[in-house]
């Protein structure tokens, strides 16, 4: 099977050109201006812009966490994603404290094998690093293709490891050519604040967030900085959300030390005013929480100035009817909230259209650099010949509007309900094949592959 996208305006996160791309079977086999090959079949794409299919790494499938599941299996998960010109995932596998990281892998394959729409990898978080579990590290990285390791300074008694075991694990990934990546807030202060709150009798959704105050997040991000920096070991921090914590990354920038960042959509375009809405706000209860304006703006200046690396989602999405389990106590709401469908659009509506970045940037945060980071460059994240052909095309002037009644995400709200969106997904390309046109999916799961990763990048 070949395939022909004609005229279309090709964006990378360097380039900006029309041109022809020539796809054979599942790979870019050639890009140039008026291409004379045959194709099985042809798209015109004049007057669309033509993106890498997005990388999302950071969602929660079918996730077992607060008591439930996580909504999205990894059927409607992948498939609402490439919906939204998001072609590839990285979930998150958790260990359970007292066993092995193979016994978790094996339980979550049997969730996601066969039943994945969209391409997809797992990260491995470990929960309990010990002799045992170093023994494993290395199998992940050589044998299984898994090659970055998620650590939690929070979630206390549940998934949280403490410093000593951090240090330990970074060592070990270190060496076997791995990178760290971290929820970094500080646990014992959120434990402590989430207390005082409810032996107060403050139960409201608004008490998550005021039991999470910057200095948890900017606290923990330092000292997570300080030990990559003694250890060595690339790190990367998920969902930084407020100007503390990325200064302490700043900071280390002073020493020529490189700490790869991701922020995620929620945190560039929404703040914590959305807990003042009582129990409603529990749809944007997620750690870390929302935050304030101030920080919206570091954020987006952050990106541009190189700082932030990458605009991911932590979808973690619960139906409403989940999130009533905490009706009468903040701290039983299950953490997250759903946006892998609209990622892509809300980051190029808000973010190109209304000039805050570059069409460049949007796919180097979008597409290049978690392909970069997680090392599957140049497989994916870019359009270059011998790339797999996971491609978007794009209609930058279509405008439409986010519903729950429209979305293909497991999940009976939208956390943008209503939010009138200038850009709109039109064709998307997985390998080669049309996966998504005119609205409709065209493929089914057990398309989408798991995809072992190399070891990763120390620089981007
Ligand atoms: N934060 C969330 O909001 N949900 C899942 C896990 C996390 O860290
Ligand atoms: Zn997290
Ligand atoms: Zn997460």
């Amino acid at each position: 099977m070949s395939l022909i996208i004609k005229n279309g305006n090709i964006v990378t996160a360097t380039d900006n050109y029309i041109a022809d791309i020539f796809i054979e079977a599942e790979t870019i086999v050639a890009i140039g201006k008026n291409l004379a090959m045959k194709a099985d079949k042809v798209i015109d794409a004049t007057g669309k812009l033509i993106f890498p299919g997005g990388i999302d790494p950071h969602v929660h499938l079918s996730m077992p966490f607060m008591g439930t599941y996580s909504s999205d299996t990894y059927e409607t998960g992948t498939r609402a994603a490439l919906y939204g010109g998001t072609t590839m995932l990285i979930d998150f596998i958790l260990q359970k404290q007292g066993n092995s990281l193979h016994d978790a892998l094996a339980e979550w394959q049997s969730r996601s094998n066969d039943n994945c729409v969209g391409d997809y990898s797992f990260h491995m978080a470990v929960t309990d690093f010990n002799e045992n579990t170093r023994k494993e590290i290395k199998d992940f990285i050589e044998r299984e293709g898994i090659t970055s390791f998620k650590t939690f300074m929070a979630y206390k008694g549940a998934l949280m490891i403490d410093d000593r075991q951090m240090v330990g694990l970074m060592e070990e990934v270190k060496k076997h050519g791995g990178l760290i990546n971290v929820h970094a807030t500080n646990g014992d202060m959120i434990d402590y604040l989430v207390q005082k709150n409810k032996e107060e009798g403050n139960l409201a959704p608004l008490y998550h967030y005021l039991s999470q105050p910057e200095v948890t997040e900017a606290e923990a991000s330092e000292r997570f900085v300080d030990m990559i920096n003694y250890t060595g070991c690339p790190g990367y921090i998920v969902h930084l959300t407020c100007e503390g914590a990325l200064n302490a990354v700043r900071n280390a920038t002073k020493r020529n030390q490189k700490v790869f960042v991701e922020t995620c959509i929620q945190y560039l375009l929404l703040d914590a005013s959305l807990y003042e809405k009582n129990f409603e706000g529990a749809k944007w209860v997620m750690s870390p929480p929302l935050r304030e304006k101030k920080d919206q703006a570091t954020l987006w200046a952050g990106i541009n100035q190189g700082l932030v690396n990458v605009v991911a989602t932590d979808h973690c999405p619960f139906m409403w009817e989940q999130k009533l389990m905490g009706k009468d106590d903040f701290s039983k709401i299950p953490n997250g909230h759903p946006a892998v469908e609209n990622r892509m659009e809300l980051l190029y509506s808000e973010g190109v259209a209304k000039n805050k970045i570059t069409l460049n940037k949007y796919v180097e945060v979008a597409c290049t650099n978690p392909a970069k980071i997680f090392g599957m460059f140049p497989r994916k994240g870019t359009i270059a010949i011998g790339s797999d052909a996971d491609i978007v095309i794009f209609d930058p002037n279509e405008k439409h509007t986010i519903s729950v009644n429209t979305h293909h995400m497991n999940v009976d709200y939208s956390g943008y309900e209503g939010w009138e969106l200038t850009g709109k997904v039109k064709t998307v390309i997985l390998r080669g094949t049309i996966a998504i046109d005119n609205n409709e999916c065209l493929i089914d799961k057990g398309f989408g592959k798991f995809i072992k990763r190399n070891k990763v990048a120390q620089t981007i």
